[in-house]
């Protein structure tokens, strides 16, 4: 796939200076974005300077984050979308988060991407991302991710998201329009509500809407959000869409540039990026403390010791963060 790094590709770029590296990524060179994510999603030391740097460059992009149940078509969906901004002349970026399965211990790159037509586009650049081993947080590796997307040009960036956990969930949240698919005959109104997803979808999207079921799925969507009516300035919308054929797309690109402008200057759109810069900041510095604490003392030995000492009920499991936060200079968690 034209998207991944390679090693080659990163000792190409290596006898670039900083400056030269995040002009190239503003330019939307292919090479330097990978080798910018990576760098980030990795962390090395070339990070921190290059994120501090590409956020002056940012802050265009409209992200968009698409979740839903596990083969619920979100692919397939964003292909057509993405495929109908380009055609507006959009440059547009997804990151698809990749459920790191226990068994296979990566991320299966590609083969939950169904968007070969695009992978070959100038204008679209596609970034596979395991939720496993995001040292200091998925959703923190993500915006990360879409920042330097948005530096380099994107102007439209995509999350797609597998809605199954808390992480995945703020990963939805982070972006400034969500959107939760859901298939008919699933019991998905029910799920849904367990995994906190009604609460942060701007717009619903009933997909496979050609199997039986997909009416009675919006009238139950229906009653549930007239329930809160009238509290919010948006109410979500609910669309219909067969991603497999294309139906409903053009719809739901619409709604998504309407929600954009409902937002853009609306208090309710304020109070969400407000909202949104205050998580971030707070990941950032909940990231930062770990890391501080990590890197000396997250030895898997150490850990597995103190899990021992815990088990056996030697020492308790707040102490023992104490002395790792003071012998890392962090300070005492109880000041
Ligand atoms: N009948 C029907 N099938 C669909 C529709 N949309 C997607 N599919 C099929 O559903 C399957 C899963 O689609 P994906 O796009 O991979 O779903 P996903 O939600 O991205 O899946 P994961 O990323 O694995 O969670 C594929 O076989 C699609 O062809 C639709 O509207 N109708
Ligand atoms: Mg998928």
């Amino acid at each position: 796939m034209a998207v991944l790094l390679s090693r080659a590709i990163c000792d190409d770029l290596m006898g670039d200076s900083l400056e030269q590296w995040i002009e190239k990524v503003c330019a939307g060179d292919r090479r330097a974005m990978a080798k910018a994510i990576s760098s980030v999603e990795s962390r090395d030391p070339s990070s921190g300077a290059l994120l501090r740097a590409l956020f002056h460059k940012a802050g265009k992009a409209y992200t968009i984050g698409i979740t839903g149940a596990p083969g619920a078509g979100k692919s397939t969906l964003l292909e057509k979308v993405a495929t109908e901004y380009r055609r507006l002349g959009k440059r547009v970026g997804i990151i698809a988060v990749d459920p790191t399965s226990p068994f296979s211990g990566g991320a299966v790159l590609g083969d939950r991407i169904r968007m070969q037509a695009l992978s070959t586009d100038e204008g679209t650049y596609i970034r596979s991302m395991a939720t496993r081993g995001q040292l200091g947080g998925l959703a923190p590796a993500a915006r990360n991710v879409a920042l330097i997307l948005d530096a380099a040009g994107c102007d439209v960036v995509f999350v797609e998201t597998v809605g199954v956990g808390q992480d995945e969930v703020e990963v939805a949240r982070l972006a400034d329009a969500t959107v939760v698919l859901l298939v008919p005959g699933m019991g998905d109104e029910v799920q849904a509500f367990k995994a906190g997803v009604m609460e942060i979808a701007d717009l619903f999207v009933i997909n496979k809407a050609d199997r039986p079921g997909a009416e009675l799925l919006e009238r139950q969507l229906d009653v549930l959000l007239s329930v809160g009516e009238g509290r919010n300035e948006w109410r979500p919308p609910v669309l219909k869409t067969i991603a497999t054929t294309g139906e409903g797309i053009s719809e739901l690109c619409e709604e998504l540039e309407k929600f954009r402008a409902a937002t853009e200057q609306s208090s309710a759109g304020q109070n969400r990026r407000r909202e949104n810069t205050r998580l971030q900041l707070l990941e950032l510095l909940r990231q930062s403390l770990f890391e501080r604490v990590a890197q000396e003392q997250m030895d898997p030995k150490r850990i597995g010791d103190y899990v021992e000492d815990i088990l056996a009920r030697r020492r308790d499991p707040h102490s023992i963060v104490e002395e790792m936060m003071e012998v890392s200079g962090v300070g005492s968690v109880h000041t």
